[in-house]
């Protein structure tokens, strides 16, 4: 999964990378840059994964992994930055999911009044620009082409009619996730990689003194769309610079009780609608990331294409019950654990043996 950071200047993008990724990139010596990003391949934290590896002792556990993206800022209005933020949403359509970062702190050294409503209307609004731009462009090119006597007329008239309903929502400001879509129309947006079709998680970079109380915060912008999370980003990228025993006390010197970088990764996949569930083995125990609604067969295609074609059938128990049973042996015997076919719904949580045929 990648996802970016998106947001304006100074924002807090890099800080929130830096507590994400620990400390993977020196972003002080590296700068990330438009032509150059910064990026992070992180497990997400997952303490059902952690416990089937205790329990299953097997010599790898392997977790869902994100690829963080870190980004200059996009700065609306400023004709001259054109080419830089063009190249940042260029990178911007490549991820799975934004994770918008907005200022709620109050600094000195970053001008401007604080107000995250409005910072994040005005990279919505880039955002709808992007896209529009993209829409015009092809609306350009079917409507030459249609000038043409081609055969596949009624297709592109389709498309045409489509597009135009697309501009017409992205001129009334509505993102393109409002505009009623068939699956074929799904098709040609999907080739656009429209920025404001993107699952999105806004984050309210907060200011030290109100890093204990992100849900008041959150709370103060019930305008602001959901989900949206909140935490103190150069707070929490202090910390990678710590020893793990220093840490509790850096927390209890300033009252919090943890940190909250650690969830950002689980409200990133809950926010692209996907569950997590298990497969264990003899070498490995993992976690592997599905979108919610997908079958049995799609599963064990994560696994191995293998398990795909000569899907048998799937052995399902759910975590919490086999937690519970204290094993699988023990929640087969309870009757936790149920055979299921291929069109069996994943569900969040399942532990999943697959029989296949090879
Ligand atoms: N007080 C306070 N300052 C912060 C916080 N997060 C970031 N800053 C400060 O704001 C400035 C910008 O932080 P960065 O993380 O570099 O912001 P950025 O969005 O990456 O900036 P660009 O990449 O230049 O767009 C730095 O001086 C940070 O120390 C915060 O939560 N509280
Ligand atoms: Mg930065």
């Amino acid at each position: 999964m990648h996802v970016a950071l998106a947001g304006l200047p100074l924002s807090g993008k890099t800080c929130l990378f830096t507590a994400l990724s620990e400390g993977a990139v020196d972003s002080a010596a590296h700068p990330a840059r438009a032509d150059h990003p910064n990026a992070a391949s992180v497990a997400v934290p997952d303490v059902r994964l952690d416990w089937l590896h205790e329990h299953y002792q097997t010599p790898r556990k392997v977790a869902v992994h994100i690829e963080w993206l870190d980004l200059p800022g996009l700065a609306p209005g400023r004709p001259d930055l054109a080419s830089q933020n063009t190249a940042i949403v260029e990178h911007l359509r490549r991820a799975d999911a934004l994770v918008c970062v907005l200022r709620a702190f109050e600094s000195d050294r970053v001008p401007g009044r604080v107000d995250p409503q409005a910072d994040r209307d005005a990279l919505f609004g880039e955002f709808l620009l992007a896209d529009l731009d993209v829409i015009l462009r092809r609306i350009e090119k079917v409507e030459g082409q249609l000038t043409k006597p081609l055969p596949n007329r009624d297709a592109l008239q389709h498309e045409l009619d489509f597009l135009q309903r697309c501009r017409q929502a992205l001129e009334a400001e509505a993102p393109l996730q409002g505009v009623p879509q068939t699956e074929a129309e799904r098709n040609i947006l999907r080739n656009f990689a429209a920025l404001t079709l993107k699952p999105v998680l806004n984050v309210l970079n907060v200011g030290e003194d109100h890093a204990d109380r992100p849900a008041e915060v959150i709370g103060s912008y019930p305008d602001l769309p959901r989900p949206v999370f909140a935490l103190c980003a150069s707070l929490e990228s202090e910390i990678e610079q710590l020893a793990p025993d220093e840490r509790g006390p850096f927390l209890a010197e300033l009252g919090l009780d943890r940190f909250h970088a650690p969830d950002v990764p689980a409200a990133v996949h809950g926010a692209l609608d996907r569950i997590t569930f298990y497969t264990t083995g003899d070498k490995e125990v993992a976690a592997r990331s599905l979108p919610r609604g997908a079958n049995a067969v799609e599963a064990a295609a994560d696994v191995h294409t293998d398990m795909a074609h000569g899907f048998i059938r799937a052995e399902v128990v759910g975590f919490d019950d086999l937690k519970a049973a204290g094993d699988l042996k023990h929640a087969r015997a309870e009757g936790h654990v149920r055979l299921e076919g291929r069109d069996y719904v994943v569900r969040d949580g399942d532990v999943i043996l697959f029989h296949f045929s090879r």
